[in-house]
């Protein structure tokens, strides 16, 4: 199968290198040069649990040289999601599909606008990466990863890309109703990432301290009760969850610390500041929500 990654970041790069040695035709597309060149002059290393391989894989900043992909994986942040679906829609041609995993809220609508629906797949990860340097990743956990169709009933090329997936090593599942596990992901980030981010700590730090876990339950507890006025099921026990996935990469700094750490932009609006617009359709008050996306965009706007 022929699959163009779009976004070769730490996330990007780990599933291309993975589907790439496990014998795929696969395109690592990003803005890094220095990222790119590395990984075409000597391949792209990947560390887990201090062992590291070597991973020959084909890198470009430019689109226009991958040719018609069957697959499409998005892994940009998701402020670039839209200028990442004009890219997409591209490489697809007219019988690809294109397969968000990103964090966040609305990934898959801004793709679906540029896409045609019925070619969008979106899930959820629970791999964790980081970026070492150009061409180097730790691949730093391994966890389920779930797809489906975005807005079709037909799961034939989820099912497709699931297989694939699943022979590279990263074990996929399709599920009908997509929509319901990316709001549990997204529940996971609502508790976790703005905290850890604004504190400076990893996410196993969270929990250390009474004070900190209730500001995490009331953030989640404002985004679940969005989430019921909006009709979808939530399954009981979603703080305790955020707890566990916290405890789980307690020695991760969440994506959004990585950002601040690094002066870039977050994902502040596609996680609790998408918690407040999606309250503000509904009418119900958040806010938790409302001060953790005004602590991070002050942050963000003020990077030296
Ligand atoms: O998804 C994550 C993120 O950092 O964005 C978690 C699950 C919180 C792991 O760090």
């Amino acid at each position: 199968m022929k699959i163009a990654i779009v976004g070769a970041g730490a996330m990007g790069s780990l599933f291309g290198g993975l589907l790439a040695e496990a014998g795929q035709d696969v395109w690592l597309l990003d803005v890094w040069p220095e990222h790119v060149e590395t990984i075409n002059r000597q391949g792209l290393s990947i560390e887990r649990q201090g062992q590291v391989r070597t991973i020959k894989a084909q890198a470009t900043t430019d689109p226009g040289r991958i040719g018609p992909a069957d697959l499409v994986i998005v892994f940009v942040k998701s402020t670039q999601t839209a200028a990442a679906a004009v890219t997409a829609r591209d490489l697809i041609g007219e019988a690809g599909v294109v397969l968000t995993l990103q964090n966040g809220l609305g990934n898959a609508d801004v793709i679906a606008e540029v896409v045609d629906p019925r070619n969008v797949l979106a899930g959820t990860t629970s791999h964790g990466a980081t970026l070492l340097g150009p061409g180097v990743i730790r691949h730093a956990g391994i966890g389920a990863t779930v797809i489906g169709a975005w807005s079709s009933r037909d799961q034939s090329s989820a099912r497709r890309a699931a297989e694939v997936m699943t022979r590279a090593g990263i074990s996929t599942q399709v599920a009908e109703d997509v929509k319901v596990l990316i709001w549990e992901k997204f529940l996971i980030n609502v508790g976790i990432n703005a905290i850890t981010a604004l504190c400076g700590v990893k996410n196993g730090q969270l929990l250390d301290l009474e004070v900190t876990r209730d500001l995490m339950r009331l953030a989640v507890e404002e985004a679940v009760a969005v989430a019921k006025a909006q009709g979808i099921p939530i399954k009981d026990g979603a703080v305790e969850r955020v707890y566990q996935v916290a405890a789980a990469t307690g020695a991760n700094r969440s994506s959004m610390g990585q950002d601040v750490d690094k002066r870039r932009q977050t994902e502040i609006a596609v996680i609790n500041g998408a918690v407040v617009r999606e309250a503000g359709r509904v009418g119900i008050p958040v806010p938790v929500n409302r001060t953790l996306t005004a602590l991070i965009e002050t942050l963000q706007a003020h990077y030296q």
